[in-house]
């Protein structure tokens, strides 16, 4: 009876967004829909590939949700950007296009420096930093998410980045003049600032930047480079551990409060396992991707005194610009991170 009380809200919500997202339901099914449905289907868009271990993580959680309301809310996941690309998603979640989706938060860069924080080179370089730096900035980013009416639900970090190329990188001076794919504002001015010509290229579309001659080298993760077969057009990486940038999934606040509660809570409980599988599953991915490569044939080395030195300099400008775009918010967040 209880329930029976909120599930007209419920469906009423879930139809519109997919009568808006293209959807063929005619006013007599959508009646019927309101009347007889049992379950809210959520469809969640998301931006990588299905081996990538994110991708895997939210199926899973997609499945937990499932099962912890008894097909109640059943998630959707529509991976590689093939329901909505990656830089539309935050916005088609803001505007109740789609309830839930999935985007690396430097993405935000843009409209608020806060959110590429864990972009900062050798601020929080290892998974213990990271988690540090996760706790720090949570509470503030959530916030500012919740004042565009989004609900931050959980956040997973990607393996440390470091740098594929066709050649040796012994100081740095090597990526003068190399074509080099970024996929953040960090990864763009940390390409700039060795002297290299960043292009924003999206996981999916790797494979056709390097057989086009778009780009010749990139940064990312030992994940990212096995899950798009680096050794097809790559023979080396360098496992600089610049930074560990994040995935979040995040929810339409208005679709999220339109649930039952104990669906609100099922969703919220089903994102904590989430972060912690997600988390764990991260770190056993750096080891065993860097074997895949080298099995199929990359030469995986570590950075060498003169790089890392090259690259601590880059490091240095980029925590100085970071903090100037980021002001006092930003001093504050990296005051509570050095107290963590
Ligand atoms: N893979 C994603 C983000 C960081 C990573 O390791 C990419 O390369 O776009």
């Amino acid at each position: 009876m209880q329930k029976s009380t909120k599930l007209p809200r419920q469906h009423v919500a879930s139809a519109r967004y997919m009568k808006r997202i293209g959807g063929v339901l005619t006013a007599a099914a959508l009646t019927l829909a309101v009347g007889s449905a049992q379950a809210t289907e959520w469809d969640m868009p998301t931006p990588y590939g299905d081996s990538n271990f994110h991708t895997v993580n939210i199926r899973q959680f997609a499945d937990d949700v499932r099962e912890a309301t008894d097909g109640e809310l059943d998630i959707t996941v529509h991976s590689s950007g093939s329901l909505i690309k990656h830089p539309e998603i935050k916005n088609s979640v803001r505007r109740g296009l789609v309830p839930i989706g999935e985007l690396i938060m430097s993405r935000l860069a843009n409209e608020d420096p806060l959110f590429e924080v864990d972009s900062v080179p050798y601020l929080a370089s290892d998974y213990d930093q990271a988690w540090k730096l996760w706790q720090a900035s949570k509470g503030v980013l959530s916030e500012r998410l919740k004042a565009q009416r989004l609900k931050l639900l959980f956040a997973v970090p990607w393996p440390p980045q470091g740098i594929y190329t066709q050649f040796e990188v012994k100081t740095g001076e090597e990526l003068k003049g190399v074509k080099m794919r970024a996929y953040n504002k960090s990864s763009e001015r940390l390409a700039e600032l060795l002297g290299a010509l960043p292009t924003q290229v999206e996981v999916p579309d790797i494979p056709t930047a390097f057989g086009t001659g778009r780009v010749d080298a990139m940064i990312t993760s030992p994940s990212t480079g096995a899950n798009t077969r680096a050794w097809d057009y790559l023979t080396n990486f360098n496992h600089a551990q610049l930074w560990l940038p994040k995935n979040m999934v995040i929810v339409n606040a208005k679709a999220f409060d339109s649930l039952p509660e104990e669906t609100q809570k099922a969703l919220e409980d089903a994102a904590k396992v989430a972060e912690k599988r997600g988390w764990e599953a991260s770190k056993a991915e750096t080891d065993a991707k860097i074997k895949i490569m080298r099995d199929n044939g990359i030469e995986v080395s570590e950075p060498s005194p003169e790089l890392v030195k090259r690259l601590k300099k880059v490091g240095d400008t980029m925590t100085e610009e970071w903090l100037e775009r980021a002001g006092e918010s930003g001093q504050a967040l990296i005051d509570a991170y050095n107290k963590q």
